[in-house]
């Protein structure tokens, strides 16, 4: 028989700190995620009902989130990759596998989406489909008319083609901030292998950037959707639910601004983000309840229903607004389906000169 610990008055006090200790530990979690990507009401929901804080950093590149997870130390507890960098920061060893005793509601997971992450993600162990779009285009339906009134509008030459977009250069063209967007849709614009590994391929994907470099004003992944939304640029490539939250915000201002979501013709990118947890996670426990409580149907179909991107979330579809279901542009039919291509993580050799390509075709060089 174990003596009581009051004979122990040292061994008690040390006990009750770790108890405490253990417990202020999983008061808070750190959350690290894409801009305008949740509902806030649904963060407070976890709060009210968990207890847990959630405090809440976001970004809006890859790239940065994958310098900091590889680095080690981010003090982050969930973070939201895309599967590309979730396959590359598993091979790391930067990510912690899940604990799926600790989310029952992912028997809620859609099973289509698991499947395509299982590609960079075998056997699911390290992540959870959040959220999943497609990257084209939005554009400012008037501006762009005025301009040209037979402007190929469901096409990729609206933005590679120098003619065409030269045409759009004074109301305002930004491009997305990130090489792993623009090559891609370059590459398949070229009608190369959007996902090629081929140094020479990319060079040439680069060159036809190059070529409409003087004709975009900024490059940016988070700005420009009050920029869209205010009538301040006319054509942007962006994220489905980012163009669609600019045109909900320009139909809520009232003045006059319609934009325009387009998947073009030629194809275009299909990606999935889904929740992870750092293999050095200060809160593990409150990591794995709140992917929980974000995979409930209602938690899902809130945040679906509040950014406009499609989930992962099978269940929550009959929750889901039906101008949120039933629009092409977040849950597209398998007609656009068959011409969306995914990606895949590059090799580091690749990945540099991706790299390199990219910061001559910003600097113009
Ligand atoms: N504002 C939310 C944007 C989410 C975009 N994630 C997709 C990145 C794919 N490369």
């Amino acid at each position: 028989m174990f003596a009581p610990l009051s004979r122990y008055p040292l061994a008690a006090a040390v006990l009750a700190a770790s108890i405490a200790g253990a417990l202020a530990e999983d008061k808070v979690v750190n959350v690290y995620n894409w801009s305008d990507y949740v509902d806030e009401e649904v963060l407070a929901a976890f709060t009210a009902e968990t207890g847990i804080e959630v405090v809440y950093d976001v970004y809006d590149n890859n790239e940065i989130v994958e310098t900091k997870l590889l680095a080690g130390g981010s003090g982050y507890d969930v973070v939201v990759p895309s599967a590309p960098n979730v396959a590359r920061l598993i091979q790391a060893g930067a990510l912690q596998k899940l604990d799926k005793s600790k989310i029952p509601n992912l028997v809620h997971a859609w099973e289509a989406i698991t499947a395509r992450l299982s590609g960079y993600d075998p056997g699911n162990e390290y992540a959870v489909d959040y959220m999943w779009g497609t990257t084209g285009f939005g554009y400012n339906v008037a501006k762009i008319a005025e301009r040209m009134p037979d402007a190929p509008v469901d096409s990729w030459a609206m933005i590679f083609d120098p003619e065409v977009v030269s045409k759009f250069a004074d109301c305002g063209v930004y491009l997305l901030d990130t090489p792993e967007e623009l090559i891609p849709a370059a590459l398949n614009y070229l009608h190369l292998n959007p996902d090629s590994k081929e140094t020479a391929e990319i060079e040439e994907a680069a060159k036809l950037l190059k070529t409409i470099r003087p004709y975009i004003e900024k490059f940016d992944s988070s700005e420009y959707i009050n920029a869209l939304a205010n009538g301040d640029i006319c054509l942007a490539v962006g994220y489905s639910g980012d163009v669609l939250q600019a045109a909900d915000r320009a139909a809520e201002a009232g003045a006059g601004v319609e934009i325009q979501y387009v998947i073009p013709t030629e194809g275009a990118a299909m990606w999935f983000d889904s929740f992870i947890i750092p293999s050095d996670a200060p809160h593990p426990d409150a990591a794995h309840a709140f992917i929980d409580f974000m995979m409930r149907p209602e938690s899902a179909a809130a945040n679906s229903n509040y950014v406009y991107y499609a989930n992962g979330n099978l269940e929550s579809q009959s929750l889901l607004y039906e101008d949120v279901i039933g629009d092409p542009a977040i849950y597209p039919g398998q007609q656009t389906i068959d011409v969306l291509y995914t990606t895949t993580s590059h090799p580091p050799r690749v990945q540099r000169i991706v790299t390199r390509a990219w910061t001559n075709v910003k600097s113009g060089s």
